[in-house]
């Protein structure tokens, strides 16, 4: 299989390229797409060098997959082109996520969404990701109602700038002076803030909008209630939520344990004197780690869960390979 990767020498894409040479996936050819700014940089993939190119229509000529992550305007730009070239387009981008005839698709929750697709497939946002894949198998067995999440996003989601950043930004404090050019409203170096793209009129943020309307989509759940304060955090890799989730059923702590425990993609974290992951073990790993399991005392019929991952493996590149693998099985590719 011919598979371009535009992005390819971003965080997002350069892990894609990671994690198809991982899983080997069939391809026969890499094809390393950037913007002119990236082009002429290498990557390896198999041990060998691949110069990136510059994205332009000819790049997708024979292309079966285009794994793309490179924000909405290139994909919106370059996706058409690549799906009239007869390639299949997995995008990490927020442009198509809520466009109907698109597929929005986590494996793990909703694989039947594939069916049918018309050569684009959108790639949720990381934390709405790792956020499904925990809360599937509870509304598999409970009937979910609403939704109420805190995320604690670390910085690698704005990407590798944002780690600089950090790391200067943290040296700049711990040295006693303060942190200069910041990316973000405010230093995030030793700071939290709530603050995760646009803050509308209504004070409800980009960020949160998404973890609102996506999880609707991929869950096919439009009643839900869903709420959420999407929180940047001073960590490198890895997104961190704390969830409370209410139930038609009243939920028993016995029978989550046994839907987390047998459900794809979650690990379940139930070991009593350490019930929870943290970003710095996530980091790396593909698994949603679900911990710190509990009844809600607060609302009637909910559960409380601590909910982490590697927003730039399932949180994004992975979750795309897992797609095109989904897609490849159901011969759709
Ligand atoms: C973030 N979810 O964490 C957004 C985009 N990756 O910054």
């Amino acid at each position: 299989m011919r598979v371009a990767v535009l992005g390819a020498t971003g965080l997002v894409g350069s892990e894609m390229i990671k994690v198809l040479e991982e899983r080997a996936f069939p391809v026969d050819e890499l094809v390393p797409l950037a913007s002119e700014r990236s082009a002429g940089k290498e990557v390896f993939f198999k041990g060998k060098p691949y110069e990136v190119r510059a994205v332009e229509e000819g790049a997708f000529e024979g292309v079966d997959l285009a794994l793309f992550s490179a924000g909405s305007g290139p994909s919106r730009k370059w996706a058409p082109v690549a799906v009239s070239k007869g390639a299949v387009v997995v995008d990490n981008s927020s442009a198509w996520r809520m466009e109907e005839d698109i597929p929005l698709v986590v494996p793990e929750v909703n694989p039947h969404a594939l069916e049918g697709h018309k050569g684009i497939i959108a790639n949720p946002n990381c934390a709405t990701i790792q956020a499904v894949v925990a809360l599937k198998p509870l509304h598999d067995f409970f009937g979910l109602e609403k939704v109420q999440v805190v995320t604690f996003q670390s910085v690698s989601g704005t990407g590798l700038e944002a780690l600089d950043e950090l790391k200067e930004g943290s040296l700049a404090v711990l040295e006693g002076s303060s942190p200069k050019n910041f990316l973000y409203p405010k230093p995030i170096a030793f700071n939290v803030l709530p603050h995760i793209g646009k803050i509308d009129e209504r004070g409800i943020s980009e960020e949160e909008y998404k973890m609102m309307n996506e999880s609707k989509k991929i869950m096919e759940l439009p009643e839900l209630v869903v709420s959420c304060t999407a929180v940047r955090v001073p960590v490198f890799r890895g997104h961190s939520e704390a969830i409370v989730a209410t139930f038609k059923e009243e939920p028993s702590l016995q029978d989550a344990f046994k839907a987390l425990s047998e459900a794809p993609g979650v690990s379940l974290m139930d070991d009593p004197g350490c019930s929870y992951s943290v970003p710095s073990e996530a980091a790396g790993t593909d698994p949603v780690f679900v911990g710190r399991v509990r009844k809600e005392p607060l609302c009637e019929r909910s559960l409380s869960l601590w909910v982490v991952a590697d927003n730039i493996r399932k949180g994004a590149a992975l979750n795309a390979v897992q797609i095109a693998e989904e897609l490849i099985r159901k011969g759709l590719i």
